[in-house]
């Protein structure tokens, strides 16, 4: 019998249907109760026109220019030979002129699932193979969050790792307070891959609890429809001022709990000295907040004084520490819950991101499946992911960030191998102008991304359905066999053996490989799994049989976890990996940064571009970027299922009627969005479950820039403001966005992203 071929994607495994060479169509895999039609993109994608072909380079590069007309001109095809050539030429060049620190290869971005062929990773290991380079640290997800909340929790598992179960939260918890509401679209993705979509069970299962769950953001449908949530309407950005009055109102009340907090943290008194007025002399009462969030204060004051004596579980969407001073708002969650006094009893206390991505909440599979080590990096330079803009426009000049200096190298080179920065990053135009700085850009991708389209040197690579790879996530139960379903796309190469070959031109093909290849390492990563299972007393099979069987499946652990709770039972000998041992209320270390932002314990900061700013008369309406429902950022844009959910091949951005109406804006009307920094098309859809004053523009639309200001596609990165969240965390600040809408009855610009730039004979 013909073996299952089998594949995996961040939005899903499936089982591949393979005639004469050719992918024709995809199955889910088949314990996947819930799977995304996301998948059968993969069928239409690997052929699309959108695959670059073979080796390209910019011609003007070719002839010289070092970066004037980056993303505007045409691409001659060169053979493998003289890529690799040019390539490692480049990189030689660069290390010896300027040193490998002028080389920037953070190469941030989520490439595709699979261990063995991360393209990230594999940059990684790459470049520290040959020297090192200029690196990034943290993430878009939840930079800001990462950085510094190990000072106030001892680690950052709060956000991402292994969360308080589901099962322990609709068991116990009395109420779920839901900052960004917990949106299914989210819950279509985890990074790596995964057998599992289990989020419409969690929300069966929470909806047949009792669990009263209330939904505070700025969008109703940020708890799913049919489902019972109460919903608190509250202006973007402000939720940390609602958190402060709801401790405020606590303590006024003597409604905290006072044994829990002397047990479990440190550093109240100043805060509450804070929210007091002691400090700044402003209360931080339910008035104070009404004024900010728009919350009324008799809401707040009832919502403050239901949550006393009752089992509580907080949490927040990542993307709201995604905007200027996001640090504040987790800080002031964990402070709130420590008030409450349920950190670490089951289901209760604290968590971040139920509503982020698939997974958070599962039972404790902890599946350990890895992929190749990136090694040392002898430059030992990072910058924050976030700050990539800043560091090609800026050389050095310094930055504080969490609680040290960073001066930015000079960067000549730029390696981008799975990430897509005109994806990603915030204002675009500006972006641009930073990418025409250095003096070569390689990008290695299997599409032409807008990215790809701002290179001097693109080299394809092949998509996951065209190697052998072996996927899976630590939050779900399956280790997945990727096989190989058909021979590489057009002149597209594996990253890993790009980089195996370059490794050799320059001496270091040994550091790259440890001489193996493909089926070497999927071996030892295999057996590494399965020794771990092993030590677990799990048995798993050898790697032929389990290549064969197409999957692992991790027994179910007990489901019951609840966060903190060895901590709440035994805080001195389950002590946190603070300097007290105990949830920093007050940090002395953030204290000692000395920065006038942050006094050392949860403040509320204005965020400069929001509804309460002066900026706000120009510029009224306060811009979401949520993520997309049809696709992973700008991953498969261009698929029918991505494609369905836009009009006129722009993506739709959501407006609440009295907005439309007072600027003239119908249902179905084309508008242009814009701000000081840029302007995009979308098709305006109303709904009046979204507060006025905001609009929703979801992220991942290609980018089409037409004159450095306009994007004729629906870029939402071409609005968004390039700052850090704060010196603390230097996170993305995508969130703190005002724009203007207008009605846009011209004729629309033709688009040049579904389709790969000109391309030129030599
Ligand atoms: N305005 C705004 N912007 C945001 C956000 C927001 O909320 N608002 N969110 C941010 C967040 S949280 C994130 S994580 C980022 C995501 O940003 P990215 O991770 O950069 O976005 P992707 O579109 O997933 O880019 C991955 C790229 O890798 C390529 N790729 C896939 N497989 C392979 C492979 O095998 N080899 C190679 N070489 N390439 C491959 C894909 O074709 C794609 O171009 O966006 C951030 N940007
Ligand atoms: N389908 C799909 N799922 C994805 C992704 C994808 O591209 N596609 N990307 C994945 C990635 S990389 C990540 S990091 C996660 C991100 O997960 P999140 O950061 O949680 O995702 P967002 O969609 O940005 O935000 C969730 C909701 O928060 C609300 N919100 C925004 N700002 C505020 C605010 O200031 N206050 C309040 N109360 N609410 C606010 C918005 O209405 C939004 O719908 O999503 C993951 N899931
Ligand atoms: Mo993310």
């Amino acid at each position: 019998m013909a073996r299952i071929l089998r594949s995996a994607s961040h939005w899903g495994a499936f089982r591949m249907q393979v005639e004469d060479g050719r992918l024709v169509g995809v199955q889910p895999f088949e314990h996947d109760p819930h799977p995304t039609p996301l998948i059968e993109a993969w069928a239409e994608m690997v052929t699309s026109p959108l695959r670059i072909a073979a080796p390209f380079v910019r011609r003007g590069w070719l002839n010289g220019d070092r970066g004037a007309k980056r993303g505007e001109d045409d691409y001659v095809a060169v053979d493998w030979d003289k890529a690799l050539d040019l390539v490692a030429g480049e990189l030689g060049r660069v290390s010896s002129h300027h040193g490998n620190q002028a080389i920037f290869g953070g190469s941030y971005g989520w490439s595709s699932a699979g261990r063995l062929h991360h393209a990230r990773t594999l940059t990684h290991r790459f470049l520290n193979a040959i020297g090192g380079f200029t690196g990034q640290v943290t993430n878009y997800s939840y930079g800001a969050a990462m950085a510094f909340l190990p000072r106030v929790l001892g680690n950052a598992e709060a956000i991402g790792a292994l969360l308080t179960g589901w099962d322990e939260i609709c068991t116990n918890a009395d109420v779920m307070l839901a900052f960004g509401g917990i949106p299914e679209k989210n819950w279509e993705v985890i990074s790596g891959g995964f057998g599992r979509h289990l989020y419409p069970e969690h929300l069966r299962q929470l909806a047949e609890s009792r669990v009263r769950v209330v939904n505070i953001s700025p969008f109703r449908r940020d708890f799913p429809e049919g489902y019972p949530a109460e919903w608190v309407a509250i202006r973007p950005n402000t939720d940390a001022a609602l958190v402060m009055a709801l401790t405020q109102i606590l303590f006024a009340e003597g409604l905290e709990d006072t044994a829990a907090i002397d047990r479990l943290t440190v550093g109240f008194p100043a805060y509450v000295a804070y929210l007091n007025g002691k400090s700044d002399g402003v209360v931080k009462d339910a008035a104070w907040a009404e004024g900010i969030t728009g919350v009324p204060a008799q809401a707040i004051v009832a919502l403050a004084r239901s949550l006393a004596g009752k089992k509580v579980m907080l949490t927040a969407a990542w993307s709201l520490q995604r905007a200027r001073h996001g640090e504040q708002i987790y800080w002031a969650i964990a402070a709130l819950a420590a008030a409450l006094g349920q950190i670490g009893q089951p289901g209760c206390g604290f968590a971040f991101g139920y509503g982020s991505i698939n997974a958070l909440g599962n039972p404790r599979y902890e599946t350990p499946i890895s992929g190749l080590s990136t090694g040392r990096n002898p430059v030992g330079i990072a910058i924050p992911v976030a700050r990539v803009a800043d560091l090609l426009l800026s050389p050095g000049e310094t930055i504080r960030f969490n609680g040290s200096s960073l001066t930015y190298p000079d960067i000549r080179l730029v390696y981008w191998a799975g990430g897509n920065p005109f994806h990603h990053h915030q204002d675009l135009n500006r972006l641009r102008r930073a990418f025409r700085k250095p003096e070569t850009v390689i990008v290695q991708e299997p599409f032409w991304t807008s990215t790809a389209r701002h290179a001097d040197i693109v080299l394809p690579a092949t998509t996951p359905v065209e190697r052998n790879d072996i996927g899976g996530s630590s939050r779900d139960a399956f280790v997945l066999a990727m096989h190989q379903g058909i021979a590489p796309v057009g002149q597209s190469r594996n990253d890993y053996d790009i980089f195996a070959d370059l490794a050799e031109r320059l001496q270091s093909r040994e550091a790259f490989t440890e001489g193996r290849d493909e089926t070497g390492w999927l071996h030892v990563m295999w057996d590494r799994c399965r020794a771990a299972l092993g030590r677990r007393s799990i048995e798993a099979p050898d790697f032929d049989r389990f290549w064969e069987d197409g999957y692992f499946r991790v027994p179910e652990p007990p489901a019951a976890y609840t966060m903190y709770q060895r901590f709440r039972e035994d805080p001195d000998g389950a002590r946190l990996d603070t300097a007290s041992g105990r949830i920093e209320v007050f940090s002395p270390s953030v204290a000692a940064m000395e920065d006038p932002e942050q006094p050392g314990h949860p403040v509320w900061r204005d965020p400069e571009e929001w509804l309460g700013a002066d900026l706000a008369r120009r510029y009224p309406l306060h811009l979401l970027t949520p993520q997309p429902p049809r696709r992973l950022h700008s991953q498969m844009e261009a698929s029918r299922h991505s494609r369905a959910g836009k009009r006129h091949d722009r993506e739709v951005v959501t407006l609440h009627p009295a907005d439309a109406r007072a600027r003239g804006i119908g249902d179905g009307d084309m508008v242009r969005i814009y701000n000081a920094r840029g302007a995009c098309l979308a098709c305006a859809e109303l709904d009046d479950g979204l507060l006025p004053g905001v609009a929703r523009l979801p992220t991942g639309a290609g980018f089409d820039p037409q004159d450095g200001y306009l994007d004729a596609s629906s870029n939402a990165n071409v609005l968004t403001l390039d700052k850090g969240t704060s010196q603390l965390g230097q996170g993305c600040a995508a969130q703190s966005c005002l724009v203007e809408v207008e009605r846009f009855d011209g004729p629309l610009p033709a688009l040049s992203i579904f389709a790969p730039p000109p391309l030129g004979a030599a």
